[in-house]
């Protein structure tokens, strides 16, 4: 089948399958586009206009691991920081007043935030929660009985990505670290009640059907978010030297976890493309712009650890001003908590 009749016997009810998934992976020209408008439309009956807008804070570049694609690895010799939950405090309050939906609080795996039963994590957690906002922890890969805690300090999502579902690859990517206790870390958020995110990187070495087999994984663990990113070489790094993934293939794979699961968040990166890349993302079905980024306060992107931040281009004003002109609405705060809880109850709920 060639991507129309793909597209037609989707529609028609068939389950996807592997084959089926690479062949809307090679998308290109007027194919592309349909699958695109096939997307947006799956979007616009789920979502109507609403789109949900994310806050960044990269709040601890300090990591022990050592991933090959990473500019923070632990030994890339850059300049390091590590803000106080005070500091974090103001952030997450200056993104609450801009009108944000969910602070996401990202660190590298710190071991300072690990330390006295993770102690300051949970205490950072609780404080943004004080402010009356949703949140997403991405703090890494802890141990199972952290996730209650988290939960009760007023974690709503955890964010850990597997990048990719094929074992050999992660091993080569994620060096030294447990494909299992990293998938399990998803399984976990959800038995505490809180909601998960996956996601997938797009040229670390992968092939088409690897991308395909990760798309249909990440939907059949069930997280209510699933991203994809192209990877962007960093200095310093052992794949300094690798092609910049492609941006194309990213919202390829964006388009197609939309049709495949249409109720899903799946986020349009700024930390890629910047505010340029976003309305392409959007266009391919994404209904969630993550990575804004407060400026003039020192903080750093993981992709693109210094694009467009300085410059306010990852503002939320200015943000919100391109989803305006794209006839989007950003979600207020009480829209998004709801929808959320929403998801969350469904959780709670015993499969039998
Ligand atoms: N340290 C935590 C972790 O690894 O789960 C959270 C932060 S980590 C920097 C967040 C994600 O950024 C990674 O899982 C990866 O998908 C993405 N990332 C890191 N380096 C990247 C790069 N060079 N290009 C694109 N994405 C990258
Ligand atoms: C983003 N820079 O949304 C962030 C990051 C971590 N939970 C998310 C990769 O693009
Ligand atoms: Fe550390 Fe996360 Fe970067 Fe890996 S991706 S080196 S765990 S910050």
């Amino acid at each position: 089948m060639d991507v129309r009749e793909t597209l037609q016997a989707l529609q028609d009810g068939k389950g996807p399958e592997v084959a089926d998934v690479e062949t809307l992976l090679t998308a290109r020209g007027s194919d592309e586009q349909a699958l695109f408008a096939a997307a947006r439309e799956k979007r616009d009956r789920q979502f109507g206009n609403k789109l949900y807008a994310y806050g960044f804070v990269y709040f601890s570049t300090y990591c022990q691991n050592n991933c090959t694609f990473c500019y923070f690895r632990h030994t890339n010799d850059i300049d390091r920081y590590r803000k106080t939950p005070a500091e974090i405090y103001e952030l997450a309050a200056d993104l609450k007043d801009a009108g944000i939906d969910l602070v996401d609080l990202t660190m590298g795996e710190d071991p300072q935030m690990y330390a006295d039963d993770y102690a300051e994590l949970l205490d950072i957690v609780a404080r943004v929660h004080s402010l009356g906002i949703s949140i997403m922890c991405s703090p890494g890969a802890v141990r199972k009985d952290v996730f209650p805690r988290l939960k009760a300090a007023g974690g709503n999502f955890y964010a850990v990505y597997q990048e990719t579902h094929n074992r050999a690859l992660f091993a080569q990517r994620r060096i030294g670290q447990d494909y299992d206790f990293r998938a399990n870390q998803r399984k976990w958020a959800h038995e505490a009640g809180m909601l998960a995110e996956d996601g997938m990187m797009c040229g670390i070495g992968e092939s088409l059907r690897d991308r395909a087999e990760t798309i249909l994984a990440m939907g059949a663990e069930g997280c209510e978010q699933i991203r994809a990113m192209a990877f962007v070489p960093q200095a310093g790094t052992p794949m300094v030297g690798n092609a910049l993934g492609s941006s194309e293939d990213e919202i390829r794979c964006i388009a197609v976890m939309r049709l495949l699961f249409p109720d899903r968040l799946i986020p349009a990166t700024l930390d890629v493309e910047g505010t340029e890349g976003m309305k392409k993302r959007l266009n391919a079905g994404a209904n969630v712009i993550t990575s804004i980024v407060v400026p003039k306060r020192h903080l750093a992107g993981v992709a693109q650890p210094e694009k467009d931040i300085e410059n306010g281009s990852r503002s939320v004003e200015h943000v919100f001003s391109l989803v305006e002109q794209m006839g989007k609405k950003v979600a207020t705060q009480q829209e998004y908590a709801s929808f959320i809880a929403g998801l969350q109850a469904k959780r709670a709920v015993p499969l039998h």
